[in-house]
């Protein structure tokens, strides 16, 4: 080779990597199908079941994108192999993941799709399709009737482009055809994510078909997981360092961290693979899990990730970085988390200290902006479980507040220096316009956001105290900026919430 010559990438494919793989692909056949086929599953639940092929090939995935068909066109070429790279301050795995074995794009071959989800051989239909996707109300955990993508798969229920939808269809054909349902397999940080997504499919059911819905009702499981691995977006450096360190050309690795836990409760209708034997924790009852690991990780992730963007800091590692932003993490969790939380201290001390750790990590480039997005869908089970149990108790609620409160302030839209923000969430027209009609007056912004029924529910907002904390803290949000803020809830601010006053949009 000319010095000149640049030597020539391969791209990533059956014939250029499924030797790395400790089983043989063309022998692992379809036994899940996994709905959101996006970066968290792929670091996550396909990891598992990639540990496993070895021993039991019939546990292969086919994955489904229910909004773009983004994955499936760069995974495609690839014969949808895809690298998984761990990262740590000190070292970079790469690794390359097999168990998916094809993508279909919901919204234009959900014939296909619902025909493959109704074949005996699909065991398990698992999801990662994010908060919003399930289409329900947040602050009941039901299905929302009105939901315009609820209403489309009502009137076309057979081809249907909802989880819900897509689900009840394929569960309907398998009933006519003598075949026992799949189990649903949520992987969603929701609360009791098994019996929300029970819930809102026996809802939809019961509108398409009350006879299905009773069939759904006593045949189908609905386990309850609780699903932990950080995995930033992938960015475009992403690529070139996996490129670097593999020597192959992929279109989209992901990027994540070396923990991984996943607790699923032992509850499945048509078998299972054995998750146990790839480290999974199977259990009876999920719910402390779930708890403690929304409570703590998400709630200060997102508390993290509101007063980090309003503060400048793009990734979390910037944010925990900053002395004051640790205190607050550390004080959140252990001060007002941890009591509403049944597990000894001790554990969840240890619990904490190592959230705290990952946060840190500076090789993930986690940014906040990723998980300011769709609060509206997240506060319910990240701050205001956490939030009721201690109003309830009569416990101050200082600091997750001003998690909530930061939320309020960063969905106005704009930020310090009066700067646009790129505010994703299902209702972010409405919270633009609440914001716009409060004109500058803190206290009626807090008022008007409270009352938003699908977040805060028809409780939070009759409660005084914590209404008058919101205030404070917006308030001092917008006079002296989350950075400050973050810098003095620990001292005379916490004690004295400041007057209403308005504020000034720079
Ligand atoms: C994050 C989560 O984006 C977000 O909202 O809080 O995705 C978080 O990284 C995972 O739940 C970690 O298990």
């Amino acid at each position: 080779m000319k010095l000149t010559e640049q030597p020539t990438i391969r791209k990533l494919s059956n014939s250029t990597a499924a030797q790395l793989l400790p089983y043989d692909r063309a022998g692992v056949t379809a036994g899940i199908v996994h709905l959101g086929i996006g970066a968290f599953c792929r670091a996550h639940v396909l990891e598992y079941v990639d540990n496993l092929l070895a021993r039991d090939p019939s546990w292969g995935v086919i994955g489904a994108s229910l909004k773009r068909p983004d994955t499936r066109d760069a995974l495609a070429p690839q014969d949808f192999l895809y690298t998984l790279v761990v990262r740590s301050p000190d070292k970079t795995i790469p690794r390359v993941i097999g168990s998916l074995l094809d993508v279909l794009d919901a919204t234009t071959q959900s014939d296909p799709l619902i025909e493959i989800m109704a074949d005996r051989k699909i065991r398990v239909v698992s999801l990662t399709i994010t908060e919003k996707g399930y289409c329900h109300d947040p602050a009941t955990g039901k299905l929302d009737p009105e939901h315009p993508d609820i209403r489309h798969d009502l009137s076309h229920p057979e081809s249907p482009i909802t989880a819900p939808g897509l689900i009840v269809r394929a569960l309907e054909l398998r009933r006519n055809a003598g075949i026992p349902p799949f189990t649903v397999l949520c992987c969603d940080n929701l609360p009791s994510n098994g019996e929300t997504v029970a819930r809102v499919v026996q809802g939809y059911a019961r509108l398409y078909n009350p006879s299905l819905a009773d069939y759904i009702a006593q045949n189908g499981a609905f386990p309850s997981t609780m699903v932990d691995r950080i995995v930033p977006a992938t960015t475009e450096e992403d690529r070139q360092l996996t490129r670097s360190v593999t020597g192959l050309d992929d279109a989209w690795p992901v990027m994540t961290e070396p923990f991984t836990q996943w607790v699923i409760e032992d509850h499945f209708t048509a078998g299972r693979p054995r998750f146990e034997d790839a480290g999974a924790e199977m259990v009876a009852d999920v719910k402390p899990f779930e708890r403690m690991k929304l409570r703590m990780l998400n709630g200060s992730h997102s508390t993290l990730a509101y007063l980090g963007y309003l503060s400048g800091y793009e990734y979390v590692s910037d944010a925990i970085a900053n002395s004051h932003f640790h205190a607050l993490i550390h004080g959140l969790m252990t001060e007002e988390v941890m009591p509403t939380l049944p597990m000894d201290a001790g554990s969840l001390a240890t619990y904490r200290d190592a959230l705290i750790e990952r946060f840190a990590n500076p090789a993930l480039k986690h940014r906040t902006w990723q998980i300011a997005m769709d609060g509206s869908q997240k506060l319910p089970q990240r701050l205001l479980g956490t939030i009721r149990d201690r109003l309830q108790k009569g416990l101050n609620v200082n600091r997750a507040a001003l998690g909530v409160a930061a939320w309020m302030r960063y969905v106005t839209g704009v930020d310090e220096s009066g700067k646009e923000i790129d505010v994703r969430d299902p209702l972010a027209a409405n919270f633009r316009l609440i914001a716009d009609s409060t004109r500058g007056n803190t206290s009626s912004l807090v008022d008007g956001l409270l009352a938003v029924k699908e977040i805060f529910g028809s409780d939070l907002p009759q409660h005084n105290g914590f209404r008058s904390a919101l205030r404070g803290h917006v308030q001092s949000l917008y006079e002296v900026g989350a950075l400050r803020t973050v810098q003095t809830i620990e001292g005379p601010l916490a004690a004295k919430p400041l007057p209403d006053t308005a504020y000034v949009k720079k």
